[in-house]
């Protein structure tokens, strides 16, 4: 039977999260990158072979990169981007000789994932990440004061963010604007007000079309180094999956991933089924993705969220939420059955819990809740393939 590679993410040397908590959390794999390499500069061999020793010395292996980052010159095909292609294809043939084969990337433009509230009480003492509309909006027009926002909401809409926006305090202000801009963990970039205004005006009038010619134009040009390297791109969704700030968004649903898969038919060229991601909106269905994809499917993020009327999600616990984690953990072990392959999967974000909660932590990548989540993923991985066997046997 084919299992999941069951994988952790990890930070690096900073993380407070060590290899070895993550070894004691039952990961097989470890998912990492080299965050202290600027972003549009070369990997090299010497320090791909550096991090891959330090993993496989605590017993495991690298099993996903996450992330090797996309410069903006790339996705708005201004500048130096040229220079950039060229080195992330080098990049991406160091990674193919020192062994490792899948590549995470995202084209969000400007921010990675967003959410405006990194410390939200659930009803069991644990804290979540949450996306609240009203504090969302209320950022846009009354804090960053976008010129176009006023134009883009409803006359309902601009009320309850006026109305939210008049009960902050001014540190209520600045915590949703650190959340919003700052730099969640991953995202290899933060910004102050002034300059993400700035950073917003490279994509005034871009359209969705525009973006997704430059992803597309990206990946004609880096598919071919990673097939030739051996190595698996995996292009990660729009966390939320719908455009945020203004800034035009190109992979929020099936129909995102099968024009790009159409547009380079390159096996190098995948998808990171985030379901954390894509749960989010109501339209996708991400079991039916995961049958539909498998074959560029190289690298599954589990997580669910709890999506409201009003727009609001919080990240439910990974077994809770809007997110069929039995079905999906069922056509995943089919797919991979079917494929001869098996796919790196790892718990994608968990609650602050438990000790975690008195210690300074990651948002979204403490250890304890990842750990939890972990644990029921492989536990409900183990009942399912039992019952498959028992099945067929
Ligand atoms: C958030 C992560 C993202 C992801 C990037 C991939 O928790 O899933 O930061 O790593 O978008 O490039």
């Amino acid at each position: 039977m084919i299992l999941c590679n069951q994988s952790f993410r990890w930070y690096g040397p900073n993380d407070p999260v060590s290899l070895q908590d993550i070894r004691q959390a039952g990961a097989r794999g470890v998912v990492t990158a080299l965050h202290h390499i600027p972003n549009g500069e070369v990997w090299s061999v010497e320090e791909i072979m550096k991090r891959k020793r330090e993993v496989e010395a605590a017993g495991m292996e690298w099993s996903a990169v996450e992330s090797v980052p996309v410069h903006e010159h790339i996705k708005t095909r201004t500048g130096h981007y040229r220079d950039y292609i060229d080195h992330y294809c080098q990049s991406l043939r160091n990674l193919g000789e020192c062994g490792i084969r899948v590549v995470t990337y995202n084209f969000m433009p400007v921010l990675d994932w967003t959410r405006t509230d990194l410390s939200f009480p659930m009803p069991d003492g644990s804290r979540a990440l949450r996306f609240e509309r009203a504090a969302y909006m209320a950022f846009d027009l009354y804090i960053l004061r976008r010129p176009e926002a006023e134009g883009e909401y409803s006359e309902a809409d601009k009320r309850k963010a006026y109305e939210r926006y008049r009960r902050m305090s001014d540190d209520d202000i600045r915590l949703l604007t650190h959340n919003m801009i700052a730099g969640l963990p991953g995202a290899e970039e933060s910004f102050t007000l002034e300059q993400f205004r700035s950073e917003l005006d490279r994509y005034k009038g871009m359209t969705r079309e525009d973006l997704r010619n430059n992803l597309i134009d990206f990946l004609r040009e880096v598919c071919p180094a990673a097939e030739e390297a051996g190595v698996r791109l995996v292009i990660h969704p729009d966390d939320p999956p719908m455009p945020i700030l203004g800034l035009p968004r190109v992979l929020s649903s099936a129909a995102d991933f099968q024009a790009i898969s159409d547009a380079v038919p390159s096996p190098a060229n995948g998808l990171c089924l985030c379901t954390g991601s894509l749960g989010v909106s109501p339209k996708n269905d991400c079991v039916d993705m995961m049958h539909r994809f498998a074959d560029r499917i190289y690298f599954v993020h589990l997580r669910s969220t709890q999506r409201d009327a009003e727009g609001n999600f919080y990240e439910a616990n990974h077994l809770e939420g809007d997110v069929d984690m039995y079905a999906m953990m069922r056509a995943l072990l089919e797919e991979e059955q079917r494929m001869g392959r098996s796919i790196v999967l790892r718990p994608d974000h968990g609650h602050q819990m438990i000790d975690d909660l008195h210690k300074h932590t990651n948002p979204g990548y403490s250890c304890i809740g990842r750990l939890r989540g972990l644990a029921e993923l492989r536990g409900l991985e183990m009942g399912i393939a039992r019952t498959m066997e028992a099945r067929e046997g």
